[in-house]
């Protein structure tokens, strides 16, 4: 083979960026990069479920509630199912906590980490072909390797997150995460199998003109402050875009700026999203891209949550925006 062919790269695989930043982590002896191949890998086999979708009977409600009464989607149970597997198999996170579980599963108790994971986020979106997501985030154990794992090991504030990420079930599959050294995006090929490094040390614009939010609950908006920063928007004629799929309005946001606001209603008076599940992860990324995530008090990453479903308002992305969102949540 011509020496010139061999010198075209097919780009960073996933595998090698975990390897070649392995060295940030001594301590971890490669668990840690372990732990972060099993997600990976799962979240092929997750992408490859949904892309059956509709082609072999695994779509449609399975009739169960998860804790949050929601409506479980057999891909769900699919996706949990799959994320825990690959880390009970990987041997690294001695327990996981998940949106579709009522309580932590232990998975080793040798391992250091604990996994916290929406296995598939956005799932009222499965069945109209709408990009959906996984959201994660790993924390070390607080007690010693081989004692029980506590709740108190899963029950961290989001500032001791070792890595977050997402992936992104779209148009193409993308894995974007960080372990506190900014943020990477890695695009799936499917024919290699690999996660390729394709949008390296993402950054998001400090402003822009893309707010998201479901409007329609506009009338149970429990925050005043909330109204004034909506029309502020509306004066400055800023693109309303939401698609009701988080991983999906984040990662837009993130790559175009933007505001996310889901704040807090009388249905739903703390938010509808999840610390553990979802926001910790969300804002632990946009914070390493230079954003902002806040429930409009204090930063997310602060809070000290007292459950695994605990639920937050979020309002998250551009730095100046969510700054401009809290001056307006303050004046009331
Ligand atoms: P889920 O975890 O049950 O899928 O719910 C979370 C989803 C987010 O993806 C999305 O941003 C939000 O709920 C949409 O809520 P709404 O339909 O109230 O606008
Ligand atoms: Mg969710």
């Amino acid at each position: 083979m011509e020496a010139s062919r061999i010198a075209i790269p097919i780009g960073v695989t996933l595998d090698r960026f975990i390897r070649s930043n392995e060295s940030q982590y001594p301590q971890s002896v490669g668990d840690f990069s372990q732990l972060l191949r099993d997600i990976a890998l799962a979240s092929k086999v997750v992408n490859r479920e949904i892309n059956k979708a509709g082609l072999i009977d695994i779509m449609g409600s399975s009739g169960s509630h998860n804790t949050g009464g929601d409506d479980q989607q057999k891909l769900d149970i699919l996706a949990d199912i799959r994320f825990s597997r690959a880390l009970l198999k990987g041997g690294a996170a001695c327990a996981i906590i998940s949106e579709e579980a009522d309580s932590m599963s232990i998975l080793n108790i040798n391992g250091k980490y604990i996994v916290a994971i929406d296995p598939l986020d956005g799932s009222s979106n499965i069945d109209v072909n709408v990009s959906i997501g996984t959201i994660f985030s790993v924390y070390k154990r607080l007690s010693n390797i081989g004692e029980p794992v506590t709740i108190e090991d899963c029950l961290q504030c989001g500032t001791e997150q070792v890595a977050a990420g997402y992936i992104l079930y779209g148009s193409s599959t993308m894995l974007v995460f960080t372990t506190g050294q900014g943020v990477n995006g890695f695009t799936y090929e499917a024919t290699l199998g690999e996660y390729l490094l394709s949008h390296p040390n993402i950054i998001i614009k400090p402003e822009a003109n893309t707010y998201s939010i479901n409007e329609g609950n506009s009338n149970s908006f429990v925050q005043e402050g909330i109204h004034d920063y909506l029309n502020e928007c509306k004066v400055e004629q800023f693109a309303g875009r939401y698609i009701g799929s988080l991983v999906a309005d984040i990662h837009r946001n993130l790559l175009k700026g933007g505001i996310y606001l889901y704040p807090a209603t009388r249905n739903n008076p703390d938010g509808k999203l999840r610390i553990m599940f979802e926001a910790n992860s969300l804002a632990f990324i946009v914070e390493q891209a230079g954003g902002k995530a806040s429930d409009g008090i204090q930063r997310i990453l602060e809070i000290v949550p007292t459950s695994i479903h605990q639920k937050t308002p979020l309002f998250i992305g551009s730095s100046e925006m969510v700054k401009k969102l809290e001056l307006a949540l303050n004046k009331y």
